[in-house]
């Protein structure tokens, strides 16, 4: 299980909460006492037609709470889409790098990543989140998305990164509509098929707000979607997924652990 920490005053469904620098740090190790084997800390929204924020501020918001959870011994991935950011978050401690363009964002990232030996996550992306939506357009979401991720993780390995460092990642939310994210949840199979891990990010997002709408119409608040990201959570465990990442551990790590109870009686 990797735990959200989002330092940023406007993400999707907790900006603002953690923003203040010791209240992300302590989040941050209430979700590891909680069940978390991983914070991933972030200090960028990426929530549709979002506008980037700029360098020096996303370092003075993400380096310093992954050293203070580092220091007290928290596993640390850090979000980001900036290698300068991804450079001084390793030297602070994080030994995962989480970029959600798979290093298509900013050209210096893949060789940071070869250089520093970080682990590496993979996620399909079709461009920044300002527009994203515009980009979610598929034939076949599945096949695209198996296609697109896998020539991105050849990108990436033939850029110097050990493949054996990369979790690959289907992006769901990113330039993919509800039902988009709903066939790819469906078909994991095929993008374990990949041979790599593979991360699932369904915690609070949109497509789970759609599914639980009411008759009227009404998305329920991002808030109030931990009961379906569990079920999202045991629906990947059961489909060996290697981490899910949530905002709420305590009813993911419930869900995985049925899961598991389940395929052990098997
Ligand atoms: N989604 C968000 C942020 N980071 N990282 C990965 N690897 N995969 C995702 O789907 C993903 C991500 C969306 O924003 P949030 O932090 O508010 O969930």
């Amino acid at each position: 299980m990797m735990g959200v920490v989002n330092v940023t005053p406007d993400s999707f469904s907790d900006g603002g909460l953690w923003f203040d620098p010791e209240r992300a740090v302590k989040h941050g190790l209430d979700l590891v006492a909680a069940g978390a084997d991983l914070v991933d800390v972030g200090g960028e929204s990426t929530r549709p037609g979002a506008s980037r924020v700029d360098e020096a501020e996303e370092l003075r918001r993400v380096v310093p709470v992954v050293r203070e959870l580092a220091a007290a011994g928290a596993v640390v991935s850090v979000d980001t889409m900036r290698a300068a950011v991804a450079e001084r978050a390793v030297e602070a401690g994080a030994v995962l790098v989480n970029d959600v363009s798979g290093g298509l964002a900013d050209p210096r990232m893949v060789p940071l990543v070869a250089a520093t030996g970080a682990a590496f996550v993979v996620m399909h992306w079709r461009g920044h989140s300002i527009d994203m939506v515009s980009r979610a357009r598929y034939g076949d979401v599945v096949g695209e998305v198996v296609t697109e991720l896998r020539q991105r993780f050849e990108a990436v390995v033939g850029a110097g990164v050990d493949p054996e460092r990369i979790v690959l990642d289907p992006g769901l939310g990113f330039a993919k509509d509800a039902e988009h994210d709903l066939a790819l949840l469906a078909r994991l199979d095929a993008l374990r098929a990949l041979g790599r891990p593979l991360l699932v990010a369904a915690s609070r997002k949109r497509f789970l707000g759609r599914v639980l709408a009411g008759g009227d119409g009404h998305l329920p608040p991002a808030r109030e979607r931990d009961a379906a990201t569990a079920a999202v959570s045991a629906i990947a465990a059961r489909e060996g997924a290697w981490a899910v990442r949530v905002h709420q551990v305590r009813p993911t790590a419930d869900a995985v652990r049925v899961a598991r109870a389940i395929e052990a009686a098997t």
